[in-house]
């Protein structure tokens, strides 16, 4: 039975031990708007009694901003705060203040307290390393005060709402619950964990068959090449330039021919021409959002004069999906959609009239505000981007990236961080951004590598390549009209870098696979704090400059063009290893430094150019011994794309390793899964005290018998 320090009648309602859903009491006669965040209602109690130690307290205020609803929830001394989704600054979040409310922050600051997307949701860890979340179910406008406590509130008039508590031992565990109850991100398709390519805009298509040839001369691993909005013709979504972009699927033909995959972009926006396709049947079916007149509502974005979609209608969706069904069948690989919060150019702000109307379905809510439904436009959109997808090509797995997105947004698209600037202030925050967004329940998040606004020198570019390509999504983007931002713009000392950066990627691939698995099973973030490895550490709570890469990698980066990194390390034993070195063996000052976790076994593959260059033939794994000698680990493979994993076709692979005398024995585990075992090479390095590095060759499947003697 649940422990609850308070009354019964209090209406918290559990949803699964550790996880209770709490009404505001004076609202217990009015149904609480229907979640667009929570997809679990109830999930599987486990036998064991969880404790929570505070809970909400639900109240109204009146204050600068005129009467507000309010949730505080009591913090305790020595708690560590995080997440709040997209956030600029540091990691640790206590004393912030953040406004949910999606909003185009080109060149953003810290002083930004709204950025593209909201998170509603705080990760609370004590003193003693336990740990909390609070869910504030809400999509209207919400402050999140981290001042003293944590303080949630919305304006006086905005539908009640219910607040989830997620009490749990480890703030580990309360991220996985955040996933139990949000949803997880599915799996990508294994091309997307590659290095990409972008700028605004390769044009016209020449350009970026050339930029894709260079990444093949100069062997600079790379899978994506990306279409920004120049190739519409005027603007007009899903239609190309008749003169820059005359031939996509010739051109998408010929990047696939050199193993890139493609991806093109789309906006909401559609621009208002009774000529254009996608406007006349917008209009004719009455997809667009309605003004308060009720008349069809017009802002300015690129195209001049546009219509919105209203994403809160499924028949919208639908016809919106099926916009996608031409645009594919030109080649293209995956859509990124772009200026979703929505931003309009008429005021700025970029925002269009709150009091503008949805006719939303009954099953999100009913016919509302953009008030109301501003800060779920781009995640809708996203759903209805994905959906229609997946329904035009039932057989791959869909990638989309949106730049506006809210909490359980991850069940739809990838990430980025918006419009960061080439600065190393924007450098040292990608590390923090991406950490806080996995905290909140979005893995596959990325900074335009290089920052977008201004431009990169080589340091900061070399060093920007070195910490982005071990981040979830690894793509370099920049500003229209800013100098050449490829990996080999800013001279050979730069390129080799880069060059060393993403075989380092291409090399990690088979680890950075499994964690995207396990993300995609279980809501754990790819990236992770440090305090992860000891949570009851206080010396970590606030480390930005380095990160965790799974469990068991520990990435130490210079984000300063000086200073070296000074942050604490974890406790337990790491040992350094660098898995793309420079011919001589050394490695590149400019890339972070990573540590191997004591006790853990890491899959790594060669140097792979693009995914379409297999098979993963040797596979490497580093061993690094705990004190007693063991190693464990473990390898998620599939087809790469499909769906067929859903189906048991897959191989999940463990490791062991264990010391003996002057030897260490390698022992694979029988695999799970449908997948058939590779005949292929094994390396086995054991990575030893003293900087001692042993290697022996075997056969997967087989014992591999490592001598270790000095
Ligand atoms: O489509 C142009 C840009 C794009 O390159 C960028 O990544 C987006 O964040 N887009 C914003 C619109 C214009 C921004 C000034």
């Amino acid at each position: 039975m649940i422990q609850m320090p308070w009354k019964e009648d209090e209406h918290p309602f559990l949803i699964a031990d550790g996880i209770a859903r709490f009404r505001d009491p004076s609202d217990a006669g009015l149904p609480a708007a229907p979640s667009l965040a929570v997809i679990a209602r109830t999930l599987p109690l486990s036998p064991l009694p969880v404790t929570f130690r505070a809970r909400p307290v639900f109240g109204r205020t009146k204050d600068a901003m005129g009467e507000r609803r309010v949730v505080r929830m009591p913090s305790g001394e020595g708690t560590s705060l995080y997440g709040t989704g997209e956030v600029a600054g540091s990691l640790l979040r206590n004393g912030a203040r953040t406004v949910c409310w999606n909003t185009d922050s080109f060149e953003y600051s810290e002083a930004n307290q709204s950025l593209y997307q909201s998170h509603p949701w705080v990760l609370a860890v004590r003193e003693d390393g336990s740990s909390f979340g609070v869910l504030a179910d809400t999509t209207c406008r919400c402050e999140i005060d981290l001042s003293t406590d944590i303080r949630f509130s919305v304006p006086g008039d905005a539908p009640p709402f219910a607040v989830y508590v997620i009490e749990r031992d480890t703030p580990q565990q309360v991220v996985a619950a955040l996933g139990d109850l949000t949803g997880t991100m599915p799996m990508p398709p294994r091309w997307a964990l590659g290095y990409q390519q972008s700028r605004w805009s390769y044009e016209p298509a020449s350009r970026a068959l050339e930029v894709a040839r260079e990444f093949r001369a100069r062997r600079v691993p790379c899978d994506v090449i990306w279409l920004d909005i120049d190739y519409m013709d005027g603007f007009r979504c899903f239609t190309f330039d008749p003169h820059k972009f005359s031939d996509p699927r010739g051109l998408n033909r010929e990047l696939h021919g050199l193993g890139f995959k493609s991806v093109w972009m789309i906006d909401p926006g559609i621009k208002v021409d009774p000529a254009y396709n996608a406007y006349q049947q917008g209009r004719e079916g009455d997809h667009f959002l309605k003004d308060h007149r009720g008349e069809e509502y017009h802002g300015k974005v690129w195209p001049g004069e546009c219509a919105f979609p209203d994403f809160t209608r499924e028949t919208t969706r639908r016809w919106w999906g099926e916009l996608y069904r031409e645009f594919l069948d030109t080649g293209i690989d995956g859509v990124w959609n772009d200026m979703n919060e929505p931003a309009v150019f008429d005021n700025d702000e970029k925002q269009m009239p709150e009091n503008n109307v949805h006719r939303a379905d009954p099953g999100l809510g009913g016919p509302g505000t953009h008030a109301r439904y501003h800060n779920v436009y781009g995640m809708l959109m996203v759903r209805a981007t994905r959906e229609g997808i997946a329904r035009l090509r039932p057989n791959l797995r869909p990638f989309v990236l949106t730049r506006s997105n809210f909490i359980g947004g991850q069940r739809y698209a990838a990430t980025w961080t918006g419009d960061n600037k080439s600065t190393w202030e924007h450098l040292a925050w990608s590390i923090p951004m991406a950490l806080n967004l996995g905290l909140s329940g979005q893995p596959f998040v990325g900074p335009d590598i290089g920052g977008f606004a201004g431009e990169a020198d080589p340091v900061l570019f070399a060093r920007w390549m070195g910490i982005g390509a071990l981040l979830p999504f690894a793509r370099g983007h920049t500003i229209k009209d800013s100098k050449p931002h490829e990996p080999w713009a800013f001279g050979e000392e730069c390129e080799n870098t880069c060059r060393l950066a993403l075989e380092r990627r291409s090399r990690l691939l088979p680890y950075l696979y499994t964690l995207f698995h396990e993300a995609s099973r279980w809501g754990v973030p790819i990236v992770r704090p440090v305090f992860f490895a000891d949570p009851a550490d206080p010396k970590l709570r606030a480390v930005d400059d380095c990160f965790l890469l799974g469990p068991d990698v520990l990435v130490r980066c210079r984000v300063n063009e000086k200073e070296p990194c000074t942050s604490p390390m974890p406790g337990g034993f790491w040992r350094s290893f660098d898995p793309s070195p420079r011919p001589d063996g050394s490695s590149d000052p400019d890339l972070p430094d990573l540590f191997f976790r004591g006790g853990s076994i890491v899959p790594l593959g060669p140097v792979l150019q693009h995914d379409g260059e297999r098979p993963l033939d040797p596979l490497t794994l580093i061993v690094t011994p705990d004190g007693r000698g063991q190693a464990r680990g473990s390898l998620y493979e599939d087809a790469g794309d499909g769906h067929a994993h859903e189906d048991g076709f897959f191989r999940q692979t463990s490791f062991f390793a264990f010391q003996e005398e002057d030897h260490i024995t390698l022992q694979p585990q029988k695999p799970f899964g449908r997948l058939h075992a590779p005949e292929r090479e094994v390396e086995v390095v054991v990575l030893l005290d003293r900087g001692r590095v042993v290697r022996t060759k075997g056969r997967e499947g087989r014992n591999i018998v490592v001598p270790i003697r000095a």
